[in-house]
């Protein structure tokens, strides 16, 4: 018996990225577990994953080509050969190409694998050189990010390791224990050494329950309350002036804009006590090191980049930068040296090419942009159960006119729309080199096995492809191995000592940023802003040009030259009595839908011991709500409002404030008592920055059913 251990990381959209041991027996694996020497996850998978092998062995994986037999949405497939699959590709697109230009081709993608070789941009090249519509990847925080890089910089941050040693930690909406595990241990350590860990949440999560305080604001006031804590900041004589005047600009004009939300105000706007934001203004200012660690969705709301705008002001204005442990958490991603224009190739979209944002999938289907859509293209990516307006999403892949391709493990609610089904390989499969958004190590991912029946690679369904469409530049042989060597920027400092070789021996290494307890890069300012400090005043939104890197390729920013206000500021929800009285009062009740315990986005929605976990969709109500609705706990109820329906078991309880409704995502609609899921209600309204979702601020009504 040949046993055999290989390095692993955990291929999911998930900030951990947790570097996983495969161990294999005679070609088969029999093991996957954490490996207890990475400092950051040390040795822990989560429910989502510490089964994985039982994904990659499911007697529902597509592992052959699959041709569509029935009608579109039955899931009825026959097994083709991938040179017949690839011919018929070749086929219809050239017939599509020709009738109404390569634009009408959409391919659709996001992180069902986050790799550098099969994630985010493992299609780019591909559709960009085809001449394909650019698909906008705004899923997930181009608000935020758009907001942060405003304020402090891409590469401004924390590390989350340093943690360890703050005194006052703010999780602001984000639920920690659930969607970024593995920082809970460093926020825990700090905890046990005094720190106060406040989380400001609309529910009460399993997060919220290990806090030392529970803010439960209303959802989409977030900017208010940060406004609102530099009213009292200022107000009480707390700000770090030494630091302001050094390291920020724009002061004098943030002092009035914070004067126009005194805490009287903010406590209407935000349902959080006029006391609670002067004690929380006033801990955060004086309990150093101090720091905000704030979650995606803190964006999904008409205010959502202001809301980041005016957090990361909060960390420069009482000096928590000056400490190991102090400042504000985004994203360590930055850190990475990515070549990603060398992976996305822009250079090869034609000029004019559309641009179609993913969030507009509904509308570009159902033919209402300008650009006809003939032909999609999805991987990585289940956008039946992820998108929102659900219904005109599921309508659109009922054309018999669209030729869709969906590659994929599993026929998912999307793929069974599919004219064809690609089989993909899962990580244990296939190569790759993992960044993370949520710590600051390069990991390395091993093939464990062979890969299963017929499954690729994203790598090598890109280049089967290209050479069927014809391609013939040598861009297009470049091994999984040439490609990670051009992915990144080996020469820069903080690869220094890195290399494949020595990934191979270890399955991962820090970066070349020093040690968590020296992590204090911005003690002395150094911000990557124009100005080189804190924006408080932003330069880049005077200039009215947001511009993102284009690792979310298609994602420009906000080109249109009108200047942005330079100041953080509070915008209403959309959808609130404040703004929309007639619907809200239609519809009372703020729907969030936020990430399942159990499954990673609608990953593992179909799999046994996850959903055994998961339980039935449900949605939280609070006992006010659901008396007034004559709802009993565990009564079947239909969540509505204009745009859509589904069904959920009612689940009433204190966690949730009155006016507010909470049902998980990542159901699959084949499952569920209606055929419909969360997405099914929720609006395609953007952000205030970035194009972003609103899945936050959306109005509902729950009913009995019957
Ligand atoms: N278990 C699990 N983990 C995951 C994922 C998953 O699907 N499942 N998905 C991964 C991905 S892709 C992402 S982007 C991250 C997301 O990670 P998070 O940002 O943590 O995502 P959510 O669970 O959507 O929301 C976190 C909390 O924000 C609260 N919230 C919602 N709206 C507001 C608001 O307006 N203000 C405030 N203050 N709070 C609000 C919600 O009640 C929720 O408890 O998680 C990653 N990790
Ligand atoms: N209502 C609501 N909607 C949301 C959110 C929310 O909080 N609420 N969250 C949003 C956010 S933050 C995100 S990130 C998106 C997530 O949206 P998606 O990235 O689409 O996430 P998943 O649902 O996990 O879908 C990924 C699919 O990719 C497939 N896949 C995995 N690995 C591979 C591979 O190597 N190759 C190929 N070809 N396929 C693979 C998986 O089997 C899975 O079906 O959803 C967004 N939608
Ligand atoms: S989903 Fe996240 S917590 Fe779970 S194993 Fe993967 S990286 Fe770790
Ligand atoms: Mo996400």
């Amino acid at each position: 018996m040949a046993e055999q251990v290989v390095f692993g990381a955990c291929p999911h959209d998930c900030p951990d990225t947790c570097a996983m041991l495969t161990t294999v027996v005679d070609g088969q694996v029999v093991d996957v577990r954490g490996n207890p020497d990475h400092p950051f996850t040390r040795g822990g998978l989560c429910v989502k994953v510490n089964n994985y092998q039982d994904r990659v062995y499911s007697q529902d994986r597509v592992l052959y080509p699959l041709k569509r037999r029935g009608a579109k949405g039955h899931g009825d497939f026959e097994r083709i050969s991938w040179e017949a699959a690839l011919a018929e590709i070749k086929t219809r697109w050239t017939d599509i190409i020709n009738q109404y230009g390569p634009a009408s081709i959409l391919p659709y993608s996001y992180l069902g694998t986050e790799g550098i070789l099969n994630g985010l941009n493992a299609g780019d090249a591909f559709f960009n050189k085809l001449g394909a519509s650019v698909s906008e990847r705004t899923f997930c925080d181009s608000a935020a990010i758009s907001a942060f890089f405003m304020t402090c910089g891409p590469t401004a941050a924390v590390d989350p390791e340093s943690f360890v040693y703050s005194k006052y930690i703010i999780l602001w909406a984000i639920n920690t224990i659930s969607n970024n595990l593995h920082h809970w241990p460093f926020i825990a350590e700090a905890q046990r050494n005094g720190a106060k860990v406040v989380v400001i949440d609309p529910v009460a999560t399993r997060t919220a329950k290990q806090a030392d305080w529970h803010i439960p604001i209303r959802p989409g006031t977030d900017a208010a309350l940060a406004l609102g804590m530099m009213n009292v900041i200022i107000a009480e004589g707390l700000v770090d002036h030494d630091y302001v005047e050094r390291y920020t600009v724009g002061y004098d004009e943030l002092k009035l804009r914070a004067a126009e939300f005194p805490p009287e105000r903010v406590a209407r706007i935000t349902g959080v006590s006029a006391e609670d934001i002067r004690t929380l203004a006033c801990e955060f200012a004086t309990r150093q090191p101090s720091v905000i660690r704030m979650g995606v969705a803190i964006e999904r709301n008409a205010s959502g980049g202001n809301a980041v705008r005016a957090m990361s002001c909060l960390p420069a204005l009482v000096g928590s930068w000056r400490h190991c442990g102090g400042g504000i958490l985004h994203m360590p991603i930055w850190a990475f040296p990515m070549n990603w224009d060398g992976l996305s190739r822009p250079d090869w979209i034609p000029p004019g090419t559309p641009v179609i944002n993913q969030w507009r999938l509904g509308p570009a289907l159902a033919g209402e942009l300008d650009t006809q859509i003939k032909s999609l293209f999805v991987y990585n990516s289940n956008p039946v159960v992820v998108a929102p307006e659900q219904d005109k999403v599921v309508q659109g892949l009922g054309r018999e006119d669209l030729f869709t391709v969906v590659s994929e493990h599993f026929v998912t609610d999307t793929a069974r729309y599919a004219d064809i089904v690609l089989p993909a390989t899962t990580q244990l499969e296939q190569f790759d080199v993992m960044f993370s958004w949520g710590h600051l190590y390069l990991t390395l991912n091993e093939p464990a096995i062979e890969p299963l029946g017929e499954s690729v690679p994203n790598t090598e369904l890109f280049r089967r492809l290209a050479h069927t469409m014809g391609f013939t530049d040598p861009y297009w042989d470049r091994t999984d191995e040439d490609i990670i060597l051009g992915a990144l920027d080996w020469s820069h400092p903080v690869l220094e000592g890195i290399s494949l070789e020595q990934l191979r021996k270890t399955g991962w290494a820090r970066l070349n940023v020093g040690p968590p307890e020296a992590f204090v890069p911005h003690r002395e300012g150094n911000f990557p802003t124009p100005s080189g400090k804190v924006e408080f005043k932003s330069s880049i939104a005077e200039g009215g040009n947001l511009v993102l890197p284009l690792f979310r390729q298609g994602y420009t920013g906000d080109q249109s030259g009108e200047p942005l206000d330079p100041l953080p500021n509070f915008i209403p929800q959309n959808e609130a009595p404040e703004t929309n009285p007639d619907l809200a009062a239609k519809y009372p009740l703020n729907m969030l839908s936020p990430k399942s315990h159990a499954f990673l986005n609608s990953s593992y929605g179909n799999l046994d011991a996850q959903l055994y976990h998961a339980g039935e969709q449900m949605v939280l109500i609070n006992g006010s709500d659901a008396d007034a609705r004559g709802l009993a706990n565990g009564d079947a109820v239909r969540v509505f409002n204009d745009r859509g329906a589904f069904e959920a078991i009612a689940r009433v309880t204190p966690d949730v404030r009155t006016g507010v409704v909470v049902a998980p995502l990542g159901y699959w609609t084949k499952d569920s008592r209606n055929g419909r899921t969360v997405n099914a209600i929720n609006p395609p309204a953007f952000a205030d920055y970035g194009r972003a979702p609103t899945f936050s601020d959306t109005l509902v009504e729950v009913a009995p059913i019957g």
